[in-house]
């Protein structure tokens, strides 16, 4: 599909495309239209087509759009769109077409966004949850929150000019009671919004362990795929392998690491570093152990190295005989599970977990509907600290003008958020993450 938008989009189609009885597309109805596109100048066919005429404002864009349907491949869409460049239209930026429904006002700022993330989404729950968000669910809660701060403001500003309208402790006590329904409700939005950097990103989870121990089997398992290479040879991984798994709804990204030991190897040595740096940004940790061998010195440290993170301690080989003991005392609140990747025993144990564990309690499908990303966040975070800094200081007793610039600036936060005061600058930093067409 070649789209055309803009006051020109009729005209240009007018030039390229040739429907029955010579007719022109920008003369007709909105619909469907079919007919040939043909070279502006040379006027030879290209190929048939169908054409979506959608005047604006009834459009993706607001504006005049039309799209060309054609039969597809590499050479043809190019010819298309040459056909297009010379019949006077230009080519789009990253994400331009978006763009301009925001800049003409048909959705907003976080609506934008969230096609990017609706783009992106790699589960079902992710791009459910940025749907939410194109919808202008999100919006509509955040346009809700302005217009209370507003007229609490309202109220603070009167009682400053008219002190005869209403006593100050009055107006101190709204703030204080409005200011707290709202901290809860954007605190609730800050807290579904990392969820959703969750449901985009991708738990980065990691599995650890000593050589041999089963972790490339761990990861092909949960791929359902053969990605890493498996052998009896301790030291077969040598660097980090990375690859989505889609668990439960919950994308994790699995990163499979070279078994750690001291090594003369320098190639392996390499590896373990490798290791080691993976640990220090994982989010998640599966830890392997050997149930068939003794705890040794190397398990012991890994484990006191993963405390603190979300985790799991997996006792692998649970086919063979079990030799391993003293692990539970090491373990603290972590799950421990025990695994046969051989026997195929123990993985969907082992898959609730890390569920239950990397989303603490599990991730509720009307979280998804308030996906938030980093920058709505920073924002968000802003007007929680304006808001109780308002309301502190209501309780405190301060004057009424120290109130009203906290209110004023919790205001314009939330405008932010929804794209009312956005500059220049962020509005390319957003746009340009969208890839060409869109
Ligand atoms: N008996 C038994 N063998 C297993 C099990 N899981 C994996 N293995 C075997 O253990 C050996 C090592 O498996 P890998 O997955 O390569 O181990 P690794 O931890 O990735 O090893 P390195 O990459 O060398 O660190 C292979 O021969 C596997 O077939 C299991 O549950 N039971
Ligand atoms: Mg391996």
């Amino acid at each position: 599909m070649v789209r055309v938008s803009g006051p020109e989009a009729g005209r240009i189609a007018d030039r390229m495309l040739k429907l029955k009885g010579n007719a022109h597309l920008s003369e007709q109805k909105r619909g469907m239209w079919y007919g040939t596109l043909i070279h502006p100048e040379t006027k030879s066919d290209l190929d048939e087509c169908v054409a979506l005429w959608m005047p604006g404002p009834h459009s993706y864009t607001a504006e005049d759009v039309v799209e060309f349907q054609v039969h597809g491949g590499l050479q043809l869409v190019q010819s298309v769109l040459s056909a297009a460049l010379m019949a006077g239209a230009r080519l789009a930026e990253p994400g331009e077409f978006t763009k301009r429904a925001f800049l003409n006002g048909r959705i907003d700022l976080s609506q934008a966004e969230a096609v990017i993330d609706l783009i992106r989404a790699k589960t079902e729950l992710a791009s459910r949850s940025a749907l939410q968000l194109v919808k202008g669910d999100f919006s509509e809660s955040i346009r809700r929150m302005r217009q209370t701060l507003i007229r609490l403001q309202a109220h603070v500003e009167v009682t400053i000019d008219y002190p005869e309208h209403d006593v100050e402790s009055v107006a101190c006590a709204r703030v204080i009671e409005t200011g707290q329904e709202l901290l809860t409700e954007i605190q609730e939005l800050i807290r579904r919004g990392k969820m959703g950097r969750v449901l985009r990103e991708g738990i980065r989870t990691v599995i650890l362990g000593r050589p041999n121990v089963g972790k490339s089997s761990l990861m092909n398992a949960l791929l359902r795929q053969d990605r890493a290479i498996v052998t009896d040879i301790p030291g077969t991984t040598r660097d980090v392998i990375e690859e989505y798994a889609n668990i439960g709804g919950i994308p994790f990204r699995i990163l499979d690491t070279a078994g750690i030991r001291d090594t003369e190897d320098i190639v392996e040595k390499l590896g373990v570093e490798r290791s080691r740096e993976a640990l220090r940004e994982a989010e998640f940790v599966i830890v392997v152990l050997n149930s068939n061998e003794p705890l040794s010195l190397e398990d012991e440290e890994l484990l006191l190295q993963t405390e603190g993170l979300p985790r799991v301690i997996v006792l692998n080989k649970s086919d063979l005989e079990r030799r391993i003991d003293g692990v539970e005392p090491l373990a603290g609140d972590s799950a421990v599970v025990e695994l046969s990747l051989k026997a195929g025993r123990g993985l969907e144990e082992l898959e609730h977990e890390m569920v239950l564990r990397a989303t603490a309690g599990g991730v509720q499908m009307d979280d998804a509907s308030y996906m938030t990303n980093a920058r709505q966040n920073t924002l968000l975070q802003g007007v929680v600290d304006d808001l109780e800094l308002a309301v502190e200081a209501a309780a405190a007793g301060a004057t009424l003008d120290i109130i009203a610039v906290q209110l004023q600036s919790a205001y314009a936060g939330l405008g932010q958020v929804i794209g009312e005061e956005a500059g220049e600058d962020l509005l390319n930093e957003i746009f340009s993450n969208f890839c060409l067409g869109k």
